[in-house]
């Protein structure tokens, strides 16, 4: 089959939100050597965003989002297999605590970021999600972290990364550690004033600015 057909079943398995069929799906054009990420963001992301805007005009509702979240998870897990068998560079780059931000319960797209950043010899420390700013910069602390990524997917919580950087403004850290945004509804204006360092609209652009921040 060729990508394009891999996508059009991606993005069909994601509104129904069939795990199986978008697992099966996956695993078959990775065996045709189609490449699991862009499948993943051409494919996968595309629909799950589709599915989240007809929820978001009333057309879906909760329970099947919450299928295709899963059917999601069931791809991410195999794509993030596939990176993890790949490996990476050895050498060890840096620390980065990652953690979607308090009230915010979307940790998708964060695993993915986590999975793709690894793989440039940064060691991840995913705090999870609905994370206080208070615990990122306080684990951030403690493991003398370079990097601090938070991710937010909803209007009303991305505020909170502005909580982070004023908190690490207070505590006189913010040059200490390096800040990087990102999440559907943040943009590179809004990171930009709110003082983070950089920001990432999808996985890859978030490994390049990682690259690019440790120097
Ligand atoms: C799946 C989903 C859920 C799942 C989440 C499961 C999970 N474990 O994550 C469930 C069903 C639990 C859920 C719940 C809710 N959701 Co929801 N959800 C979605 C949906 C459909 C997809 C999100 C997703 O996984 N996308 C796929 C991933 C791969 O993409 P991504 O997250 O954007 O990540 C990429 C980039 O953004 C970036 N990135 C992400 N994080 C980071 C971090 C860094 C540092 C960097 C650099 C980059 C980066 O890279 C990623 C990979 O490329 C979106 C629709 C949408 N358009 O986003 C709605 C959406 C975000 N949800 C929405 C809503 C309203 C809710 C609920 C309030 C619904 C309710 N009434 O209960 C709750 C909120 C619960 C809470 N407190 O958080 C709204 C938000 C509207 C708004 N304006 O804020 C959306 C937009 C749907 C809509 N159109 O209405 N949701």
């Amino acid at each position: 089959m060729t990508k394009e057909e891999y996508i059009e079943i991606a993005i069909d398995t994601m509104k129904k939100g069939d795990a199986d069929a978008a697992a099966a799906n996956m695993n078959n054009a990775i065996a045709d050597g189609i490449d699991p990420a862009e499948l993943l963001s051409e494919g996968y992301s595309a629909g799950i965003r589709e599915v989240g805007d007809l929820f978001g005009k009333g057309r879906m509702f909760l329970p099947e989002l919450m299928l295709a979240a899963d059917a999601m998870k069931a791809v991410s897990a195999i794509v993030e297999d596939e990176i993890a068998k790949k490996g990476g560079t050895s050498e060890k780059k840096g620390v980065m605590v990652l953690a979607t931000v308090q009230g915010d319960v979307h940790d998708i797209g964060k695993g993915i970021v986590a999975s793709l950043i690894k793989t440039q010899g940064v060691e991840v420390v995913d705090l999870g999600r609905d994370v206080p700013a208070a615990a990122i910069v306080d684990k951030a602390v403690e493991l003398n972290a370079d990097l601090i990524g938070t991710s937010a997917l909803l209007t009303t919580t991305m505020g909170e990364m502005k909580v982070l950087e004023d908190l690490l403004k207070e505590k006189g850290l913010k040059d200490r550690f390096k800040t990087l945004v990102g999440g559907a509804p943040v943009t590179e204006r809004f990171a930009k004033r709110i003082g983070a360092d950089a920001y990432g609209e999808d996985a890859s652009q978030a490994v390049s600015e990682v690259v690019r921040l440790l120097g």
